[in-house]
C-alpha cells in the first residue's frame, strides 16, 4: 500500500512553521481545501501548538478553534484527522465528521482519551511523547532512542488495548522533535524499520522540524527559516516511503506528493 499524505492544518496563533497563517476559520478551510487540491489523502486539523515551550489553549478555545473546520471540511468530503491531546476534542470532532484522532501524547496526556477511540473505532495515532511541550526538552534523555521509543511505544499500546482499543485502529508514531534532540531523530529516521517491526503502520513527522533547519548550516548560525525546511522534509519523505510508512504529516503537500511518485516509480521499475 502506498503512503498517505496527511495536509497540516493548524488553527493556531503560534504553531512553528505557520501559526496564525489560518487562525481563522475561513482561511483553515481554504487552507484545507488547497491541500486537498494538492494531493492530500488526509487533513490534519490542530488547534493546539505543540512547539517547544507552548503554552495550552483552554479546551473551550481548542474546540472553538477546531470544530467549525472539521465539520466544514467533513462535510465537504475530506478525510479528516483532529491533532488534539483532549479526549472531549476528540470525542466532539468526531462527532463532526473526523475519522482519525491524532494524539500526540499518545494517551498519556488525557486518561479518557482511550475509551473514547475504543467506542469510536476511529484511526488512532499514538505518538511518542514524554511530557507537555514547556518541559519535553528537558526529558530529551535516552540510553538508545530507537530501542527506548519502540519500548515505550508498545508500553502505549499495552495501555490502549487494555482500555478496549483494537489493534487494527492504532497507527504508531516516533514522535520526532517531542523530547528529542536533533541527534535523535536522525536516529529514529535511520532506524525507521525497527519501528515498522512493531507490526503498526507508522506515521511519519518530521515536516520543518528544526532537526532539519540546521542542515548545511555552520555551528553558532541560526538555524534556516521553517518555510525553507521543505526540501529536506520531501527528503525525509522518500526515506519514510521506502520504509514503508503508513503516512508522513507534512505542510507542503505537493513536495511529497512528487517525492512519493519518486518511491511508487523506482519500486515499478525493480
Ligand atoms: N508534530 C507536530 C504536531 N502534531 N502529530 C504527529 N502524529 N506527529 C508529529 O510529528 C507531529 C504531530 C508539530 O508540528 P506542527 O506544529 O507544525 O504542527
Amino acid at each position: 500500500m502506498s503512503t498517505l499524505v496527511m495536509g497540516v492544518v493548524n488553527v493556531t496563533p503560534d504553531s512553528f512553521s505557520d501559526g496564525g497563517e489560518w487562525f481563522e476559520p475561513d482561511a483553515a478551510v481554504a487552507h484545507g481545501l488547497e491541500l486537498l487540491d494538492q494531493g492530500a489523502d488526509l487533513l490534519d486539523i490542530g488547534g493546539e501548538s505543540t512547539r517547544p515551550g507552548a503554552e495550552r489553549p483552554t479546551q473551550d478555545e481548542e474546540l472553538r478553534r477546531v470544530l467549525p473546520v472539521v465539520a466544514e471540511l467533513a462535510g465537504r468530503g475530506a478525510r479528516v484527522s483532529v491533532d488534539t491531546m483532549r479526549a472531549e476534542v476528540a470525542a466532539q470532532a468526531l462527532a463532526a465528521g473526523a475519522s482519525v484522532v491524532n494524539d500526540v501524547s499518545g494517551g498519556l496526556a488525557d486518561p479518557d482519551m482511550a475509551a473514547v477511540v475504543a467506542g469510536s473505532g476511529a484511526t488512532y495515532v499514538a505518538m511518542h511523547w514524554r511530557a507537555h511541550s514547556t518541559r519535553m526538552q528537558s526529558l530529551a534523555t535516552y540510553d538508545d532512542v530507537v530501542q527506548d521509543v519502540c519500548r515505550e511505544l508498545t508500553q502505549r499500546v499495552e495501555a490502549l488495548d487494555a482500555a478496549g482499543v483494537r489493534r487494527e485502529q492504532i497507527v504508531l508514531d516516533p514522535g520526532f522533535g517531542f523530547a528529542k534532540l536533533a541527534t535523535h531523530s536522525w536516529r529514529l529516521l535511520a532506524h525507521l524499520d525497527q519501528v515498522q517491526a512493531l507490526g503498526f503502520p507508522v506515521l511519519v513527522g518530521t515536516s520543518r522540524k528544526s532537526f532539519l533547519g540546521r542542515l548545511g548550516v555552520p555551528p553558532g548560525d541560526p538555524p534556516r527559516p521553517a518555510t525553507e525546511r521543505d526540501a529536506a522534509t520531501a527528503a525525509t519523505t522518500v526515506l519514510a516511503g521506502l520504509a514503508g510508512a503508513w503516512g508522513v504529516r507534512v505542510h507542503h503537500v505537493p513536495s511529497s506528493v512528487d517525492a512519493l511518485r519518486v518511491v511508487a516509480a523506482t519500486e515499478q521499475a525493480r
